[in-house]
This record gives C-alpha cells, structure tokens and sequence, in this order.
C-alpha cells in the first residue's frame, strides 16, 4: 500500500488527489510541521531535504512532487499519455513547463522574501506577478486546444498539479493584489470548477478541511497592507 507523507492544504495535496482518483489503497501520515516532524530522523530517512511530498512505494520512498507524478503515470494507467501516444510529447512539453516554471513562480509569489531576504521582497513579488499571469496564458492556450488532460471532466497527473497551484495563486500570495483569479482564464476556470465538483477530490478536501470552490474560486487569505 502507497504512504503519502504530507501536510494538508500543502504541495501534497495534488499526490493526495490522484492517490484518490486512482481509487488504490493508500495511507495519508499527516505531519506536523511546527512540532519539528520535518527534521525527525524517520522522515529524513524518507527524504534528505525534510520536504513533502514523499511517496513510499513498493520500489522505495520517492519525493520531488513531478517524480512521483511520473511514477504514478507509468505505474497506472489514465493520468497521462502513454509513451507511445501522439499526444505524449505535448503533454510532456506542458507538465515539465509546470513542474519547473510555474510551481517555483507560484512558491515566489507566496514567499519572495525568501530568496534575498525582505528588502527585494515586493519588488520580486511584483515581477513574479507578471510572469505567473503569462504563464498561466500560455497554459490557457493549450487548455482552448482542448487536450484530454487538460479536460474539466477527466482527471489527469497534469491538470490535478495545475488546479492545486491555482489555489495557491488566488488565496495564498505574499500581497493581496497578486492576488490572479482563474476565472481570468476561462478554460483554466472550467478545468477546476469540473474537478473539483468530482467526488474523489471532493473527499480529498473533506479530508483536508477545506469547504467551498477549493480550486476555481478560493478566497484570498492575505491581507491588505
Ligand atoms: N520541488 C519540491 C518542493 C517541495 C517543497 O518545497 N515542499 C514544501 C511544502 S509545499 C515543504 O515541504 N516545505 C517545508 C520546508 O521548506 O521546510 C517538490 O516539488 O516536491
């Protein structure tokens, strides 16, 4: 049975909700980060730079959100092109455009103090604003083309990970005016209303104490300065 070490309402969430849509047998460790779980030896055995998500399989522990991803995508079937489909390499094209330009943008716009510090911070967080909105056009480019993972009605490693960094980018950013909403992007809006409306990842929000339109509409949590 898959162990999924996370934090709720953290980067795991989107192995969370593919665990769940896969409908196999898995385990969720849920860890505390304040109580110090992240430098316990155990999980340091997991994963040597103390971060979730880590996936424990039969072939061993796996972190790095986008390795396990890949793994799970070769070992089931229905998240992804296979490698000999003739949508694979589109598809590849996008997810590694998520997995390295949009999720470290999105981390940027919650926390651009951490790089250098606070002084750079607003001016880092305003840059960073502009190029997670032209990502996120480039991606509405590609869901008009209308893929069938990029699908709101079928479920795939690619469009999980993106409407979990949505969330991020509406409710979480450093400053409140970062602040994008995906209705902004209307085949991006409709992917997560449709999948997030689905009852496995409705079970994965119960699960996570989370209510309302998790993904296409969260409130922004920052406040004005
Ligand atoms: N590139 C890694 C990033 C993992 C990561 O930074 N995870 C965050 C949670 S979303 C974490 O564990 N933070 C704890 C820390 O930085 O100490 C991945 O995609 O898995």
């Amino acid at each position: 049975m898959y162990v999924l070490h996370g934090v709720h309402d953290w980067g795991s969430q989107v192995i969370h909700m593919v665990l769940a849509e896969l409908g196999v047998p898995f385990r969720f460790n849920a860890l505390d980060f304040q109580a110090g779980d992240f430098d316990a030896p155990s999980f340091r055995a997991l994963n040597p730079f103390g971060r979730v998500p880590v996936l424990e399989t039969p072939d061993g522990p796996i972190f790095e959100t986008a390795a396990i991803l890949l793994y799970l995508s070769e070992h089931h079937d229905g998240l992804a092109p296979r490698s000999d489909a003739p949508d694979r390499a589109q598809f590849l094209i996008w997810f590694i455009f998520v997995t390295n330009g949009l999720h470290p943008a999105a981390m940027l716009l919650l926390h651009p103090e951490r790089p250098a510090g606070e002084a750079p911070k607003r001016a880092l967080a305003e840059a960073t604003h502009e190029l997670v909105r032209s990502q996120l056009a480039a991606l509405e480019g590609v869901a008009r083309g209308t893929p069938w993972w990029l699908s709101p009605d079928r479920p795939s490693a690619l469009s999980l990970y993106i409407i979990m960094l949505l969330r991020w980018i509406k409710a979480f950013p450093a400053y409140a005016e970062h602040s994008i909403a995906s209705a902004d992007f209307p085949a991006l809006h409709a992917m997560a209303k449709g999948l997030e409306a689905r009852p496995a990842i409705r079970a994965v929000l119960t699960a996570e104490g989370i209510s309302g339109p998790a993904f296409s509409d969260p409130p922004c949590d920052t406040l004005a300065d």
